[in-house]
């Protein structure tokens, strides 16, 4: 039976569906990114909310804004915007859920002027954004907007073909403006320390190069507050849409999968108004900083640490890293000897605690989580993840052992492409070209990669750094398997 809302009835038998009468609904948020993750996370924390009633007026309008989320909107508009999410528990137990809250879906680059109106309209109260670190389009480095980017160039020059989110964003505020509406608030749910203030930032930059007065309104008006979110959400796999056809009869082109365990801290800084998230176990608070940080070097820096090392040695999944106890201790050590002395306490938190749970969920051998994902977009993650960690350790004298190893390591990845057995690595990465045409350069330079200053800044005038690194690309590209390496270290 095929997943639509003529359907629903019936699969309400066997699975459990939406409750609310989702042709009543109304939609106040404007999701842009709507992948695996805001399909897992946010839409499904907006689903539980219409279960509850009385947030009918809180539903989802979805856009893709580029012509590679055409997919998506295929399957959405199939599905009338229905898809499955499916938990999968350690314990090998699993639920399945239709998920309801996007009722309407849109591809931007079909129909730009609808996205901008949908985004002006007087319903609509945030903007939300999953558009992955690599979308806020800033040098890493330096942490200011960029303008070489030939998409913001065109949108710049004509305000009326949008490309990226900041040209859509700038004219529906300007629009808003323009008709006496109040702003929506723009909440980044990207993996970003301080996702907001960056959001904000990046806005601003371009605002100010296309309207200046817009851009003092959207300074004073607009509300763009931080948040920390967290759920593991693998690629869908074909797997699962067959056990899906098999087990339960359901057609579902596009389901979700993901971890029993959900988590958003929020600032609650709206300038619209919000959903009562609260009721649904989200976390508002006046500051998420240590929660953000937390979060970032110890999950999402542990994920690359795991993901690139894995790569190498040819272990496909995080789950088969975690189950080889050389990369679990290794990986658990770099938390605990370099990322945990930088974090302080936080309040409400037990750090070791927190470590603990991550192994568990990591080592789920049921979510089966690809090191190629992890992987993807290394160069836009480890400049957030890692690299900050390592700078603040080479400030404080404190180890840097580990995540100096991990940049040794992604330079022996990017330059090679091939794992331990020879299999061809694939490299998901806008800027995959130059780290190649980069680490290639190691044979005769070693310090090459690491000159590549927009992303590691001038980590590779610090002499300590410096000759540690050397001393590992030496090993790493000599004799020395990584397993074997990464052994001697821990
Ligand atoms: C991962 C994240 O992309 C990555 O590198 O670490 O997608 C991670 O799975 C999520 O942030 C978990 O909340």
């Amino acid at each position: 039976m095929k997943l639509n809302q003529k359907n629903l009835v019936d699969i309400s038998n066997r699975i459990s569906c939406p409750t609310y009468e989702r042709t009543q609904l109304n939609t106040a948020i404007v999701h842009i990114g709507v992948g695996g993750f805001h399909r897992s996370h946010q839409a499904y924390y907006i689903h539980q909310l219409l279960q509850k009633k009385g947030s009918e007026n809180w539903a989802i309008y979805g856009v893709g804004l580029r012509e590679g989320d055409r997919n998506m909107y295929n399957t959405l508009k199939a599905q009338d915007g229905l898809y499955t999410l499916v938990t999968q528990h350690p314990n090998g137990n699993i639920e399945n859920e239709i998920i309801g809250s996007i009722t309407e879906y849109q591809l931007a680059v079909d129909d730009p002027q609808s996205v901008i109106d949908k985004m002006a309209s007087p319903n609509t109260k945030i903007v939300s954004l999953t558009i992955t670190e690599g979308g806020y389009n800033f040098n890493p480095s330096t942490g200011d907007f960029d303008f070489a980017n030939p998409d913001v160039q065109h949108e710049l020059k004509n305000p009326h073909d949008p490309r990226t989110v900041y040209g859509y964003l700038t004219a529906a505020l300007q629009k808003r403006r323009a008709n006496g509406l109040p702003p929506f608030t723009i909440m980044s749910c990207d993996n970003i320390q301080h996702n907001g203030d960056i959001a904000q930032k990046m806005v601003l930059a371009f605002t100010k190069k296309q309207d200046a007065e817009l851009a003092t309104w959207i300074e004073k008006e607009v509300s763009f507050p931080n948040s920390m979110v967290d759920r593991i959400t693998p690629v869908t796999t074909t797997e699962i849409i067959d056990y899906l056809i098999i087990e339960n009869d359901l057609q579902d082109k596009w389901p979700v999968v993901c971890e029993p365990f959900i988590q958003w801290v929020v600032e609650d800084n709206f300038s619209n108004g919000r959903p009562q998230l609260e009721d649904v176990g989200v976390q508002f608070v006046p500051d998420v900083t240590p929660y953000e940080k937390m979060k970032i070097r110890l999950l999402n820096a542990g994920h690359s640490v795991l993901g690139i090392t894995g790569a190498i040695h040819g272990h496909p999944t995080i789950d088969a890293c975690m189950q080889d106890e050389v990369f679990a201790k290794f990986m658990r050590a770099f938390m605990d000897k370099e990322v945990t002395p930088i974090l302080g306490s936080i309040e409400g938190i037990d750090i070791e605690e927190y470590k603990d749970n991550l192994e568990i969920r990591f080592g789920n051998p049921n979510i089966k989580d690809s090191v190629s994902r992890i992987c993807s977009e290394s160069s836009a993650k480890l400049p957030k993840f890692l690299i900050p960690t390592l700078k603040e350790n080479l400030e404080k004298g404190g180890s840097i052992t580990y995540a100096t190893f991990i940049l040794a390591a992604w330079c022996y990845y990017s330059d090679k492409r091939i794992d331990r057995d020879g299999r061809p690595i694939e490299i998901i990465d806008a800027m995959a070209d130059q780290l190649y045409r980069e680490a290639r350069k190691t044979k005769t330079n070693p310090m090459a990669f690491l000159k590549q200053e927009s992303l590691f800044g001038n980590l590779a005038k610090n002499d300590r750094f410096a000759k540690l690194y050397t001393q590992m690309i030496r090993k790493i590209y000599g004799d020395t398997s990584i397993r074997e390496y990464m052994q001697e270290i821990v």
